[in-house]
C-alpha cells in the first residue's frame, strides 16, 4: 500500500561514559589517572532517496534509536563514538518536529539532514587531573541523545501532475510518453496511488482519477492532489467519450480550487483524448475550438495515431523548458 504520512519518535545515540582508571605500575598503589573518555552517540540523520514506496517501509516503524558511544578504557583510551543513523525517506518528505515545528523538505536524492545530535561522551578520570589533586577520582556519564517525535509528509516532486476523470487516459497517457508501466484499465479508479514517469529530464505525476464531489470524498477523494501541489505544470486530460467535455472539465477545476485556489493558477495545458471515437473530425474541432477560448494551450490525442503522441511530446518538453 502506498503511504504518504508517517509519524514517530527518535532519539539519537547516548554518549559514552567516562571512567576512572589507574596505571598499573610495580610498588604503587595508585598511579597516574588514566581513565579515558566516553565516545559520542551517534546522531540521526535523513537522507533522500528515489523510491516513492519507502514510507510503507516504516509502516510499523514507531520508533528510531541512534547508537550509543563506548564507555572510555584505562590506558587513556577513548570510547568509540556511535554509529550514526541515516534513515531514508523518498525524495518530496517535508519533515516536521512536532515539538519544535521546525520542518525541512527533502527535495533532491543525495540531500541529507541532520535530525538529532547524538549526546557527547563522559569525561574520564585523567581530564580531572591538575597540579593539587593528581589522583582524581572524577569520572563523569555520558549526556543522552537529543529526542523528538517526528511527522514525515510526502509531496512529490514532479514537473507535470496528469488531472481528469477516470478513465480519461491519464496512466495510458503516462505509459506512452515515459519509462514508465502504470495499470490501465477500462474501469473508473484503475489507478490507486499516484505513479511517477520521466520524460527527458522531466518528471511526470499521474494520480487518482477525480470525480465530482471528490473534495467532499467521493471516489478516492482529493488527497492525492497533495502530490501535484509542487508541479509547475498541470496537463489536463478530458476524454471525447463524454457527451459534454467542457461541464466535465469544469466540475474537475472545481474539485482542485476546493482543494487548493492555487492549484488554479498553475500553468495549464488541456489535453483532449481518444479522439479516434469520434468519426467526425469537424466535431473534434468544435470542441478543441470551445476550448481555446479558455486561452490555454489545447492538444488532441489518441494512443492510436503516433503522429498525435509525438506532436504532443514535443510541445510539451518546448512549454516545460520555457
Ligand atoms: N479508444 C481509446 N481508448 C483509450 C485511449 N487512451 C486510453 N484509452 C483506454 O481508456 C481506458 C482508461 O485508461 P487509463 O489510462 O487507465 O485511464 P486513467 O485516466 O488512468 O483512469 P484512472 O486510473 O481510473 O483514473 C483504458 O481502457 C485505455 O485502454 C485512446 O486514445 N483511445
Ligand atoms: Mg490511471
Amino acid at each position: 500500500m502506498f503511504i504518504d504520512e508517517i509519524k514517530f519518535y527518535a532519539e539519537a545515540g547516548r554518549g559514552g561514559d567516562g571512567v576512572v582508571r589507574w596505571r598499573q605500575e610495580k610498588f604503587i598503589d595508585k598511579g597516574g589517572p588514566n581513565g579515558g573518555d566516553g565516545g559520542k552517540g551517534g546522531d540521526i540523520y535523513a537522507v533522500a532517496v528515489s523510491d516513492i514506496q519507502l514510507l510503507s517501509r516504516y509502516k510499523h516503524k514507531k520508533e528510531f534509536v541512534g547508537n550509543d558511544g563506548c564507555d572510555g578504557m584505562g590506558g587513556s583510551k577513548h570510547g568509540k563514538a556511535g554509529k550514526d543513523l541515516i534513515i531514508e525517506f523518498p525524495v518530496g518528505s517535508i519533515i516536521t518536529n512536532i515539538e519544535s515545528g521546525g520542518s525541512v523538505s527533502l527535495d533532491k536524492v543525495g540531500q541529507k539532514e541532520l535530525l538529532l545530535k547524538g549526546g557527547v561522551g563522559g569525561y574520564g578520570n585523567e581530564q580531572f587531573k591538575t597540579s593539587t589533586n593528581t589522583t582524581p577520582t572524577k569520572a563523569t556519564k555520558g549526556k543522552k541523545g537529543e529526542e523528538g517525535n517526528f511527522k514525515i509528509e510526502l509531496e512529490l516532486f514532479a514537473d507535470v501532475g496528469l488531472v481528469g476523470l477516470p478513465n480519461a487516459g491519464k496512466s495510458s497517457l503516462l505509459n506512452s510518453i515515459t519509462n514508465a508501466s502504470a495499470k490501465i484499465g477500462s474501469y473508473q479508479f484503475t489507478t490507486l496511488d499516484p505513479n511517477l514517469g520521466a520524460l527527458f529530464e522531466f518528471t511526470i505525476a499521474d494520480i487518482p482519477g477525480l470525480i465530482e464531489g471528490a473534495s467532499e470524498g467521493k471516489g478516492l477523494g482529493i488527497k492525492f492532489l497533495r502530490h501535484i501541489k509542487r508541479t509547475k505544470m498541470l496537463a489536463h486530460l478530458v476524454s471525447l467519450e463524454n457527451e459534454k467535455p467542457m461541464e466535465v472539465y469544469k466540475q474537475i477545476r472545481n474539485e482542485l480550487g476546493t482543494y487548493d485556489k492555487t492549484l488554479l493558477e498553475k500553468d495549464e495545458i488541456i489535453i483532449l483524448t481518444k479522439t479516434d471515437l469520434i468519426d467526425d473530425p469537424k466535431k473534434i474541432e468544435k470542441i478543441k475550438k470551445e476550448f481555446l477560448k479558455l486561452k490555454r494551450p489545447v492538444f488532441t490525442l489518441t494512443l492510436y495515431d503516433d503522429a498525435s503522441i509525438k506532436n504532443l511530446t514535443d510541445e510539451f518538453v518546448k512549454l516545460l523548458r520555457k
